[in-house]
């Protein structure tokens, strides 16, 4: 393991080698947990890294997309065998660099390893249609075409499940990438490229510049030569990137924020709530853009759900990640400890019921790291701030509502859109839940997390620019469709014109 006093220097992969930054800086990646804990240095990489990456991917898409898919999907499928069997020692590395406890990074990596056989799969499905033209003698049918470099720009509290999500559907449809992981997170970035190679990945195909969004991400997202952005971020990045590819009318893919609700109705199953509550509301520190950072619940049970909810907040144990017992890791970093923290003072001064928590964890084991208590607000009003902004932490705002409409107003009352759950055992109220409430994901009798990966990920209003991630939807985003007409009849045959006739 890498201590402070031998810290693991690591560098760009660019075009199948490990190469230093042009301008030989870098930066130290520590544990969030124990800021003592060195995990690695990296390059801090700007646009000379950035263009020496998308050079390596152009040069190598040319051979790239003409490989077979069948043969590009066979790679990925020895790329999840080989993640499987390093399973463990990337789960704990990442816990090292992000946070978040064991069992979760292991589900992290187990959503990688889902994607790229999920994506492998694909390799000999990239059906297209056939059909018949309206013309005799010609035939009409369409396929999917690869588009070129791809760049990915991907956030800490996934630091190897969303890569993939981005990869794997690119490559296997014969796009070249290079990816910008986020700075907190490089290592699971850097096992995922290291795996893909080992796998028989040709060179240029994957490159990684690690660094952060203004010197090494914008560059990408901005490179003439980058016809598709992926993105999963803030909504204030996301606006940026969005305004950077529209000039050239990049493909360009955004996955932003959330403010996910749980709604818990009269006649739910109050214990199965609570456990989807905590789950939802506390589960990777709350870092998810699917957190359920918003509980409404009717009025009539709102008493006994806070109680039960708020003495089940108090007993989450918070600490290192590493350690089978704890339940709850670390903020990620210092600023987001301090978003965190600034949140809950908006609360208490919007007047919001602090039930439990709202404090930093400082001493004894706490002191190097950036831990926060799980923080519970009752009696929160739907326009409070703390209500309508993502605060990507461990708070979670309690709101009573008088009924289902009630609910359903107060679900969609936020900018984002992305995953909304209801609890009741009224089938009627279940679905007309899933058709009234405006997000990407809906779960009934489940929390906001846990989605899937052959089934569409992504959100509406502010979470998402239309695009969906995962599933047979992140195929349609890494690939143009070509339609193609064979006319054997030898003669001038024109569509609607000859037809009418
Ligand atoms: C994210 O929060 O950025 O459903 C992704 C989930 C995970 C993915 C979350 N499978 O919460």
């Amino acid at each position: 393991m890498a201590t402070a006093a031998s810290p693991r220097v690591f560098k760009n992969f660019i075009n199948g080698e490990w190469v230093e930054s042009r301008s030989g800086k870098a930066y130290e990646n520590r544990n969030p947990a124990n800021t003592d804990e060195l995990v690695g240095i990296f390059v801090a990489s700007g646009s000379e890294d950035v263009n020496a990456a998308v050079d390596a991917a152009t040069e190598a898409y040319k051979s790239w997309r003409l490989v077979p898919a069948p043969k590009r999907a066979e790679i990925l499928y020895r790329a999840a065998e080989l993640l499987l069997q390093h399973k463990e020692e990337f789960s704990s590395d990442m816990t090292r660099e992000m946070g978040k406890v064991l069992a979760e990074t292991r589900g992290d990596v187990q959503e990688a390893i889902d994607m790229t056989y999920y994506m492998a799969g694909e390799g000999r499905r990239l059906f297209g249609q056939t059909t018949p033209s309206e013309l005799p003698n010609k035939f009409a049918m369409s396929a999917r075409q690869s588009i070129g470099v791809c760049g990915m720009i991907t956030p800490w509290n996934f630091p190897m499940a969303i890569p993939s999500w981005k990869m794997m559907p690119a490559l296997v449809s014969g796009n070249t990438v290079v990816l910008k992981p986020a700075e907190d997170t490089p290592l699971s970035s850097y096992h995922l490229v290291q795996i893909l190679m080992e796998a028989g990945l040709p060179n240029g195909v994957v490159n990684l510049v690690s660094g952060d969004g203004p010197n090494a991400g914008a560059p990408l997202a901005g490179h003439k030569d980058v016809p598709v952005v992926s993105f999963t971020g803030s909504t204030a990045v996301g606006r940026i990137i969005a305004e950077m590819c529209a000039p050239d009318f990049k493909h360009c893919s955004l996955e932003m924020g959330g403010k996910n609700i749980i709604i818990v109705m009269d006649d739910a199953n109050l214990e199965l709530a609570v456990d989807g509550a905590i789950w939802g509301g506390f589960g990777t520190t709350g870092q998810r853009c699917t957190a359920a950072s918003r509980v409404a619940v009717h009025k009539s049970v709102y008493g006994e759900f806070v109680s039960r909810f708020v003495a089940r907040a108090k007993k989450l144990r918070v600490g290192d990640g590493l350690d089978a017992t704890i339940d709850m890791g670390p903020c990620i970093n210092e600023q987001q400890l301090k978003t965190v923290m600034s949140y809950v003072e908006i609360g208490k001064a919007e007047g919001a019921k602090l039930l439990t928590g709202g404090n930093r964890l400082t001493s004894g084991a706490y002191a190097k790291g950036w831990f926060h208590e799980p923080t519970v607000f009752g009696d929160v009003a739907a326009n409070m701030r703390i209500a309508q902004e993502e605060i990507f932490g461990p708070v979670v705002s309690v709101i009573p509502v008088d009924n289902f409409e009630h609910a359903i107003e107060v679900a969609n009352g936020v900018p984002y859109g992305l995953s909304a759950s209801i609890y009741t055992r009224n089938v009627n109220l279940a679905f007309a839940a899933m058709r009234d409430l405006y997000t990407g994901i809906v779960y009934v009798n489940a929390p906001t997390i846990g989605a899937e990966t052959h089934l569409p990920f992504g959100g509406t209003k502010q979470t998402g620019n239309g695009h969906r991630e995962a599933a047979i939807a992140a195929i349609d985003f890494f690939t143009e469709w070509k339609t193609m007409y064979i006319d054997y009849s030898d003669k001038l045959q024109r569509a609607q014109i000859d037809n009418a006739e």
